[in-house]
């Protein structure tokens, strides 16, 4: 047996391919275009397994694409800036630039070693200045456009990286990164105004994503359509005349027994009688020191205490307490709520425990009247409700809202959950926001033509907790561009998000230095057809980028509505059944595998471990058995095919092979298009057996040998691209394989061969089917007694006996 040497296989196709430029893209070329793209990696040191597994599966689709006949534009960059980069600093006192520098070296190293079709003349990274500039140039425009602003906000602050986080970047309570609990804390911070395009984000309809997405996406904008009402408290002689709540269920303001406020609403503090003072002033202490997550969760305990003060429903004239409790969030609605305990399940506990009553005015069919259980959250009919007694609530809810506008106590309402972009961050490592304080004109943007504000090399990195442009001289000092008196810059830097948010926009034309892309490349790629990554992007980047172009298509720069038309995301490699993490010391280090069996190997692997959108387990026996396979495959396309026979000798033998040939570049096509490599690969490694065998039985002509390693090197070509490239090499094939059409199919050669069976009951006819030539004796059986017409003549009898003559009929026996 035949083996090759993938280490010279790869050092030669390498260096032809560059230096033929296959993988070269132009913006004039007249083919249709394909903009495929993967999310770009963060120059972490080192490309990790999952890294190679779903950069791969883009790669074989993108290949694919281009066989296809499609001008493919496939590019690679990296996501620079960030805090790793600066905490490394810190650390080791290495520069953050040099430290993001070299790893970007190795990481390029270690991608073209794995053989993609990047084009790195179009290569993005985003900490160079040439690329950030134009962040601040964003930023300048949503600026004008009032969708940039600053405002005193309640952060969530992470004490151990010492900066703000992002409500998407605490889980569970804790700092994403490092794991630290995270506190609350008020600053002057700047925002983007994702919350204008609120509606138009929940709109997934021009795009086709998985529905997971969508629906993260959904839950995170959170749209909730309710009504705003007021609660009376003019007996106090405040400003305010009115508590105002959001509530999704004004079908149940009969039910009211209480009202709750956050306990960081101003009118907390103005409503607290003397007497409950101390104890409402301790517990909004505590309150304060609690992050949203853990105030949500439904498995902590329902405090709250009561101010002193009461609230007069309009719709009954009752009075309710007025308590604070941590559930009610300052952020959402108007953060006062109107409790009803009979009807929600929070609000249920809360009453039972503090003593408030609970009354049903929505009964549970057949209700007796009697108490209930838990809170009743079904459908029902109005009760305890004035006038609206005895309507169902589906009915209650728009009347009693039409009543409630009539008499001017409120109105209908949509509520958000998510809320705008924080993108201020208090770190060296990012692009600087192009403001400037000045002494008397304020807040005063950058001029344009100022651009970029460079990010001074000459930093400081202390573990002080301030940015080290906070404490930069020479940074922080500038003058107004207006008035030219002193000013102070911004030292703040924005959220690395803000750079992925458009970076796609620059794969089109990298080195235009006009502005962020020329518009006439832009033209040529528009938006992103097949986009890939990880599903741990949905809320943050997914959403941000769609934002941004939504944005820019408004202020027009862009044409199109949606940045990325089509969306898979890749599954996880696990090892040893557990995710690789380096803290359990079990990551795989593709690069020994790669100079061991070759990239090839490891590629064709990756793809064959498991459905790519579930991704696998990764095990060596399995990278063994695909070297045995890509060897034979090596071996069988060695053979001289002038030892066999001419054409025509087997006619039989051959209309065989020929028919699997059809059926796998069927097969290997829809499931290359449906990012299902395994099966695929499946599918050619039966080919390649078959085709082996057929050697080995000499039933095969030199024409069809050689027409089956030909589209077998093109096949795999999108996997294995060095090896096939190899192989179509030596069967005469012009260079390069991967610039060659994609082999295409003949439906009726790929149909399966059929014959038609007669089936007799009793010996007489009573039907034909149509059965695959080669159908079993069990299943030609089983399919003449599912004939209807069978079934017809055998009703009330029993089957006796099934007789088969292959390949011409079925006798049923029955009496
Ligand atoms: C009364 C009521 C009765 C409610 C009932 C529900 C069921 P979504 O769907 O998430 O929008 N709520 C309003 N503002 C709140 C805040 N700032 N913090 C915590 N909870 C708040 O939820 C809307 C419901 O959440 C509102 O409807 C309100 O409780 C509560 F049988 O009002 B409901
Ligand atoms: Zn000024």
């Amino acid at each position: 047996r035949m083996s090759y040497d993938h280490r010279d296989m790869q050092a030669k196709w390498s260096d032809r391919w560059e230096d033929g430029g296959i993988y070269a893209v132009a913006d004039d070329d007249p083919r249709p275009k394909w903009y495929e793209l993967h999310m770009y990696p963060y120059p972490s040191g080192d490309l990790h397994v999952g890294h190679w597994f779903a950069m791969t599966g883009a790669d074989v689709h993108a290949r694919y694409m281009r066989m296809k006949g499609y001008n493919v534009l496939h590019p690679m960059g990296f996501d620079a800036f960030g805090l790793n980069a600066e905490n490394a600093a810190i650390k080791n006192g290495v520069h953050p630039h040099t430290w993001t520098m070299s790893n970007i070296e190795n990481m390029r190293r270690q991608l073209r070693s794995m053989g993609p079709m990047y084009d790195w003349e179009r290569e993005v990274v985003t900490c160079i200045p040439d690329y950030y500039k134009w962040n601040q140039w964003f930023f300048l425009q949503l600026y004008k456009n009032g969708l940039a602003y600053r405002a005193d906000a309640p952060v969530n602050w992470c004490p151990s990286c010492q900066t703000v986080l992002a409500n998407e970047q605490v889980i569970n309570g804790f700092c994403e990164r490092c794991d630290t609990a995270v506190a609350h804390k008020d600053m002057e911070q700047w925002f983007f105004k994702i919350t204008d395009y609120a509606d138009e984000l929940l709109d997934h309809s021009k795009m086709d994503w998985p529905d997971r997405i969508n629906t993260m996406q959904t839950n995170w904008i959170g749209r909730s359509k309710g009504v705003e009402v007021d609660f009376d408290i003019s007996e106090y002689g405040l400003d305010e005349q009115a508590i105002r709540t959001f509530t999704t269920r004004i079908d149940t303001v009969f039910g009211v027994t209480f009202i709750v406020l956050a306990p960081e609403h101003p009118l907390v503090d103005k409503l607290t009688t003397s007497e409950h003072r101390d104890e409402v002033t301790a517990y909004v202490e505590q309150a304060r020191l609690q992050t949203e997550i853990e105030r949500l969760s439904t498995e902590k305990e329902k405090t709250g205490v009561f101010t002193g003060a009461f609230a007069v429903n309009k719709l009954n004239g009752e009075r309710v307490p007025i308590l604070v409790a941590d559930y009610v969030l300052l952020s959402y609605g108007t953060g006062m709520v109107m409790g009803v305990p009979a009807h929600d399940e929070r609000d249920f506990i809360f009453a039972t425990k503090n003593g408030l009553p609970i009354r049903v005015v929505i009964a549970p069919p057949a209700w007796d009247g009697s108490k209930l259980d838990e809170a009743y959250i079904a459908p029902g009919t109005q009760v305890n409700s004035g006038q609206f007694d005895g309507i169902p609530n589906s009915e209650g809810l728009e009347r009693i809202a039409d009543f409630i506008e009539a008499n001017g106590w409120g109105e209908r309402s949509v509520n958000y959950r998510m809320r705008d972009w924080l993108i201020s961050r208090q770190r060296y490592w990012g692009t600087p926001i192009p403001v400037v304080y000045c002494e008397k004109c304020g807040e005063t943007p950058v001029p344009e033509s100022d651009l970029p504000v460079l990010l001074p090399e000459d930093a400081e990195f202390l573990p002080t907790g301030d940015s080290p442009l906070a404490l930069h001289e020479g940074f922080v000092n500038a003058t107004c561009p207006d008035c030219g008196s002193p000013a102070k810059r911004e030292t703040d830097t924005m959220d690395t998000f803000v750079d992925s948010s458009w970076y796609f926009l620059r794969y089109a034309s990298p080195k235009f230095e006009d502005g962020p892309f020329d518009p006439n490349a832009l033209e040529q790629w528009g938006a992103v057809d097949q986009y890939t990554g990880g599903v741990e992007h949905a809320v943050m980047h997914l959403l941000y980028a769609r934002f941004f172009v939504k944005a820019l298509r408004d202020l027009g720069y862009v044409e199109f509505d949606e940045p990325f038309v089509r969306l898979v995301n890749q599954g996880t490699i696990v090892f040893n059944h557990q995710k690789m993490s380096k803290s359990r010391g079990n990551v795989i280090a593709p690069d020994a595998y790669v100079s061991d069996v070759g990239a090839d190997v490891v590629r064709t692997y990756m793809m064959f471990m498991g459905p790519w959108e579930a991704g696998g387990e990764w095990n060596d026996d399995g990278i063994n058995g695909m070297a045995r396979w890509t060897n034979r495959v090596w071996d069988l396309a060695n053979r001289d095919a002038g030892v066999l026979d001419e054409s025509d000798t087997h006619p039989d033998a051959v209309r065989g092979l020929r028919r699997l040939m059809h059926q796998t570049i069927r097969k290997v096509t829809e499931d290359v298009e449906r990012f299902k490599f395994n099966t695929g690969i499946a599918a050619m490694m039966e080919f390649s057996n078959v085709l082996g065998q057929a050697w080995d039985s000499g039933a095969i002509d030199s024409s069809a040998w050689n027409e089956s390693i030909r589209n077998l090197a093109l096949m795999m070509s999108p996997v294995t691209p060095f090896l096939a490239e190899e192989i179509w090499e030596r069967v005469g094939g012009p260079f390069s394989v991967h610039q060659q059409p994609w082999p295409t199919w003949d439906p009726d050669l790929a149909a399966d061969e059929t014959i038609t069976l007669v089936v007799q009951v009793n010996g007489r006819l009573r039907d034909r089917i149509e059965v695959p030539a080669d159908i079993s004796e069990d299943d030609a059986k089983t399919r003449a007694l599912e004939s209807d017409r069978v079934a017809a003549h055998t009703e009330g009898k029993q089957v006796r006996r099934v007789i088969y003559v292959p390949g011409r009929l079925v006798n049923v026996v029955a009496t």
